[in-house]
């Protein structure tokens, strides 16, 4: 029968490894010199480790997850959720004066287009310089930006907060010279994070790009699928996103 799932998997990593340095006539000096960009996470940034295999992997791994769904598209969780940010009914916390106002909307509906009462949905988003609460100097406070809604009767929902911006994946290690090295840029589009949990329900967590947003195109953790890329309206000067959830049943 089959092999055990660790040297099914490995060997075929090993063998297609091997089969790529074959293709390029990899060098022993192209060798070397790999094996000692990986040392230097050992030797200098092994907290660097997750954020390398999660910008090369977490898509990957995501799409496969995904494959078993039938609700709307889901996306990757990124590295900022908090668990404890408060209940809000229909604004997030925002920087006074910062950023473009945004106001959030849309309804959370099973297979059927049933709307979910009570489900919890999680709204959660950079400021508008990209930087997340609890992740930078000068927002220590949770209630900024992130919020929890509960979802009444009708399955719908509406909150005012702020448009996000992009967002540089930290790049000041060998993450980052690596991707320099290689000639692509640590940017992620600007977008919004949603996790919604109800009972009876698969976790359904996802997130929201903007239609024509800077890096839409070049994500560089390559997360972006096409229907999360979401048209923002303008009604007299506040923006518009439209995001509606359609959960898998447990
Ligand atoms: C983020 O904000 C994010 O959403 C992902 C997926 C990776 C890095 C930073
Ligand atoms: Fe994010």
């Amino acid at each position: 029968m089959s092999k055990n799932r660790v040297d099914e998997v490995v060997y075929d990593i090993v063998k297609a490894v091997r089969e790529v340095m074959a293709r390029h006539d990899v060098t022993y000096e192209e060798y070397r010199s790999a094996v000692g960009f990986l040392m230097g996470y050992a030797d200098a940034a092994p907290f660097e480790i997750p954020l390398s295999c999660d910008l090369w992997f977490n898509a990957t791994v995501h799409d496969i997850e995904m494959k078993s769904r039938q609700g709307s598209t889901t996306a990757l969780e990124g590295p900022y959720f908090k668990e404890e940010v408060p209940l809000v009914r229909d604004s997030l916390k925002v920087l006074e004066g910062q950023g473009e106002p945004m106001i959030i909307r849309g309804k959370v509906t099973d297979l059927q287009g049933r709307p979910v009462e009570g489900a919890e949905l999680y709204i959660w988003h950079s400021d508008p310089d990209g930087f997340y609460s609890g992740f930078c100097d000068y927002m220590e406070d949770l209630a900024y930006y992130r919020g929890r809604l509960k979802i009444g009767a009708d399955g719908t929902y509406a909150v005012r907060t702020s448009v996000p911006a992009p967002y540089t994946i930290p790049h000041d290690g060998p993450t980052g010279r690596l991707l320099e090295m290689m000639g692509r840029h640590p940017w992620r589009p600007a977008h919004v994070h949603f996790r919604v949990r109800a009972k009876g329900f698969l976790e359904h967590i996802t997130q929201a790009y903007f239609d024509g947003g800077d890096y839409v195109d070049s994500d560089c953790v390559e997360g972006v699928r096409p229907p999360l890329i979401h048209a923002l309206g303008n009604e007299q000067g506040v923006r518009v996103l439209q995001k509606d959830f359609v959960l898998d049943p447990r």
